[in-house]
């Protein structure tokens, strides 16, 4: 049995997998960067080492040094938590050589789903629907343009190494199929050192949506219903929520199918997701699957009632699925919201920098997935990612209520953030509506813009809460007595450790 993991991952990811484990009576040891000395991570965890420098090639990417971590501190498992090493096969199987649980699947759905042309073909083999076009990698230009003419214009040219919008190029005219398959394929090489290229027919102006599975070892397999993603900015997601508003019983069941079939033709182990896109009559076609614990696992949480991270560990300890198919429903409706140091005003600039204070949103249906406090001060190395909200409502409408009331409260102050942004998502009418698309962004960019008016209500509440921020500080200066102060809520947050080299 499983009893002390290492979270091979920082900021709020690092902290959501320790929650579990706290609940698990399982010990968890944080690592860190020396850029990540004063994270939020590294007081939460039992255990804490510095593992390198900031760089994540030399920290959070060092797998052997993590490794050696959890070998020393004794550690039975590895979580990786989303992006750093979550889809890295070698360290699956370096995490195996030395008798480490790595909790995530083996090398081999990780290889096979990481290979975008061996993907599309195992789904082919497995009876998943993907969008037509070739099955095989394109070979020269006299292939390409010919392949091309026969699923016909316009097409999306794909990097077989590439994923996530990575490597991908759009051709819909005939004059720009060579130079166009030319530039994917340079492209990729210089991306992934492989320029393996394949092509889909373009499906225009699609919906996003993802199914989440869980497999255990034993050859079990079942889905946890359907996120849908269509909200996204440069291939980054901005708002994800479940039940999907375009989403039908009979579609979500096939759905549901498919992307157990995709996992098993795998034979995934552990918790994973299934990327599709539709047309707005929900034909759906495989996309990619993610081998890993997703950003936006908590909707699903939410509204499934299930702890991802809970089952991905009993599935590493090799248990049986503890649910069937049939005792799984979706209760009510959940929307998350990515929370970014930013400025959406200024081409979504990065704003890092240091959090003078937060004032977070709480109350009935609100969950917060972060780990910045007043006084952190946000590293440039990192994804500049703050928090993840998320609001549950019995229906869409309260889901979008509580998330608007949220966002309204929520503070930072010191540093950008997308919180006016979000806000303003949540009140486009299309939004409100659903049904929306990929372009959803692109589409609305006027209402998504400052309004005069609004600047001056935000600045009014940040300056409030900076207000009582400082009233509390003088408070502090004046006595132990006189405030609740920060070291008392970080007593509630941390607990007996060790932290080495702090
Ligand atoms: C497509 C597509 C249209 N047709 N493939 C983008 C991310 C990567 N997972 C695949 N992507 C797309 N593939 C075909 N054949 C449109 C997209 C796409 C997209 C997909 C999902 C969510 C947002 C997107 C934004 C732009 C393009």
């Amino acid at each position: 049995m499983i009893k002390k993991i290492l979270i091979a991952n920082r900021g709020e990811i690092a902290i959501r997998v320790m929650r579990s484990c706290r609940e698990m009576g399982i010990r968890s040891v944080a690592v860190y960067s020396e850029a990540d000395r004063a994270s939020a991570h590294v007081q939460y965890a039992d255990e804490a080492y510095c593992i390198g420098p900031a760089a994540s090639n030399e920290s959070y990417l060092n797998y052997e040094k993590i490794i050696s971590v959890a070998k020393e501190t004794g550690a039975d498992a590895i979580h990786p938590g989303y992006g750093f090493l979550s889809e890295n096969a070698e360290f699956s199987n370096r995490c195996k050589e030395e008798g480490i649980i790595f909790i995530g699947p083996d090398a081999h759905a990780i290889n096979t789903m990481g290979d975008k042309i061996t993907a599309r073909k195992t789904m082919i083999a497995a009876g998943v629907p993907v969008v037509p076009g070739t099955a095989k990698p394109i070979i020269d230009l006299d292939d390409a343009v010919e392949t091309i003419h026969k699923i016909g214009l316009p097409v999306m040219v794909k990097a077989s190494a590439g994923g996530g919008g990575k490597g991908m190029r759009l051709v819909e005219k005939e004059e720009d199929i060579i130079s166009s398959v030319k530039a994917a394929k340079s492209e990729a090489l210089a991306a992934f050192g492989n320029d393996a290229v394949y092509v889909e027919k373009y499906i225009d102006s699609p919906h996003h949506i993802e199914f989440q599975i869980l497999a255990d070892q034993h050859g079990n397999c079942i889905h946890l219903f359907e996120r849908e993603c269509s909200v996204q900015r440069r291939h980054q997601k901005v708002v994800e929520e479940t039940p999907s508003p375009i989403m039908r019983p009979d579609v979500r069941a096939e759905m549901g199918r498919h992307a157990v079939a995709a996992a098993k033709a795998v034979n995934y182990a552990g918790a994973g997701t299934i990327e599709f896109i539709t047309d707005d009559d929900l034909n759906y076609y495989f996309l990619e699957m993610n081998t890993r614990l997703q950003v936006e696992h908590p909707i699903t949480e939410q509204v499934v009632g299930v702890d991802l991270v809970r089952e991905q560990i009993h599935i590493a300890n090799g248990e049986k699925l503890r649910f069937r198919q049939e005792d799984l429903t979706q209760h009510g409706h959940a929307i998350e919201v990515r929370v970014y140091a930013e400025d959406p005003d200024n081409n979504f600039m990065p704003s890092p920098g240091k959090i003078k204070h937060i004032h977070l949103p709480l109350g009935l249906g609100i969950r917060h997935d972060g780990y910045v406090y007043d006084g952190y001060e946000i590293p440039i190395y990192y994804d500049p990612m703050i928090s993840k909200l998320v609001a549950w409502g019995n229906n869409r409408q309260e889901a979008i209520q509580r998330m608007k009331r949220a966002l309204e409260v929520y503070s930072i102050s010191g540093v950008k953030t997308s919180i006016p942004f979000l806000l303003r998502i949540m009140n486009v009418p299309d939004f409100q509506k659903g049904g929306y698309t990929t372009h959803f962004i692109q589409n609305h960019t006027e209402a998504l813009k400052k309004p005069e008016e609004e600047h001056e209500e935000l600045d009014d509440l940040a300056a409030i809460v900076s207000l009582v921020h400082h009233t509390n500080n003088l408070l502090k200066a004046a006595g132990p007595a006189a405030s609740s102060n920060h070291e008392s809520a970080w007593k509630q947050f941390g607990r007996k450790k060790a932290v080495s080299r702090l």
